[in-house]
């Protein structure tokens, strides 16, 4: 397989992060190769990732070989040095924390309440049991569509405490949900996108929770018809942004940040920074459980060692930020509740 000319990525349409991923590239004009499919579809030339997630980049190596990388959030630093202009990261050094921020919720967060959607309630789980096997073959005969269909629901009903959606934070996650579509509704009121008139990969991880979430799963796609028709109409938008020229001005000023935007940061401070600290305590004390509260109510699951990754990789984010800048991004996270995250480190 010829794989110098282009980016080549492994991924499936189910897969939020895959999306994500052929989105950036698209608006950054990025050529590349998509191979459909999963890791056992993957051509046998190609070299294995460490872990087995999706989507997978191929990456040319200086001995002239290839190399298999997973995760999307550096994968984009990556391609942002290998590929200039049409960036997806602000030069201001606090909205690109910001923006460090807002993406890690949305690969994180937002993934719950995706998956938590997904495979809860029996509508979801049917329609999700059907597309998401023909999604990786379109031609399996009825019958094996059906066992096919049964084991990945097994598989995946039985993973969401992964996630931590349980019975203790079902409620939770459908409260956020709603919150999040509102918040969001109102912020592309007055702005294309979460940090101006210009796409950052903040966006794009938004974008690629939100194609399942309004474009496949029949519970949540109905709540943002009702609650959210902006944000629905906006992932059909973030879809293809290669016609969009980014204007160089068109970021957000750090000193006049949209009320929408705070408002937003209070959600990651109410839902998500809680759960990563509690998770991160877990991990520290070897406990075998997290728990925590959300908005008051308990939140149980099992720790998450790669969010503790996360948390470590935004606290170094927060350290790199030096004088103004730090006392700029203290004040826009102060009464968040994001700050906590970068006073318990
Ligand atoms: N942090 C990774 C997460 C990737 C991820 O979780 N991918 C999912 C599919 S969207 C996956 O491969 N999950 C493993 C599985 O389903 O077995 C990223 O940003 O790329």
């Amino acid at each position: 397989m010829d794989t110098a000319l282009s980016v080549s990525l492994l991924g499936v349409p189910g897969s939020p992060y895959t999306r994500k991923m052929l989105a950036v590239l698209r608006y950054r004009r990025i050529p590349y190769r998509l191979i459909l499919g999963s890791h056992r579809d993957a051509p046998m030339e190609l070299p294995r990732p460490r872990v087995q997630l999706l989507p997978v980049f191929y990456f040319s190596t200086s001995g002239g070989g290839l190399e298999a990388v997973v995760d999307s959030t550096p994968i984009i630093r990556r391609l942002e040095s290998e590929h200039p202009g049409r960036s997806v990261i602000p030069q201001d050094p606090v909205l690109a924390f910001l923006n460090d921020l807002l993406e890690d919720y949305a690969d994180e967060w937002l993934t719950k309440i995706m998956f938590h959607y997904r495979w809860h309630f029996p509508e979801d789980i049917k329609n999700a049991g059907k597309i998401l096997p023909l999604w990786s073959n379109n031609m399996l005969s009825g019958e094996t569509l059906e066992q096919v269909s049964k084991s990945i629901i097994d598989r995946q009903v039985g993973r969401l405490y992964v996630v931590g959606s349980n019975e203790n934070t079902a409620r939770i996650i459908e409260e956020s949900y709603l919150n999040y579509l509102g918040i969001v509704s109102r912020h592309l009121e007055c702005s294309p996108f979460l940090l101006g008139s210009r796409a950052a990969s903040c966006d794009f991880a938004a974008f690629g929770q939100l194609t399942q979430l309004t474009q496949v799963d029949p519970t949540p796609m109905a709540l943002a018809r009702d609650h959210g028709p902006r944000v629905m109409a906006w992932v059909g938008l973030v879809e293809d942004l290669s016609g969009l020229e980014p204007d160089p001005d068109g970021w957000i000023s750090r000193d006049q940040l949209p009320a929408t935007l705070l408002q937003l940061l209070k959600e990651v401070g109410r839902t998500y920074v809680p759960v990563m600290l509690a998770n991160a305590h877990a991990l520290k004390e070897g406990a075998q459980r997290v728990e925590t509260k959300v908005a008051g109510k308990p939140w149980v699951q099992d720790p998450f060692p790669y969010h503790g990754r996360c948390l470590t990789w935004l606290r170094e984010a927060y350290e790199a930020l030096c004088g103004e800048d730090r006392r700029r991004t203290d004040e826009i996270l102060k009464d968040t509740g994001c700050d906590a995250m970068f006073q318990d480190g």
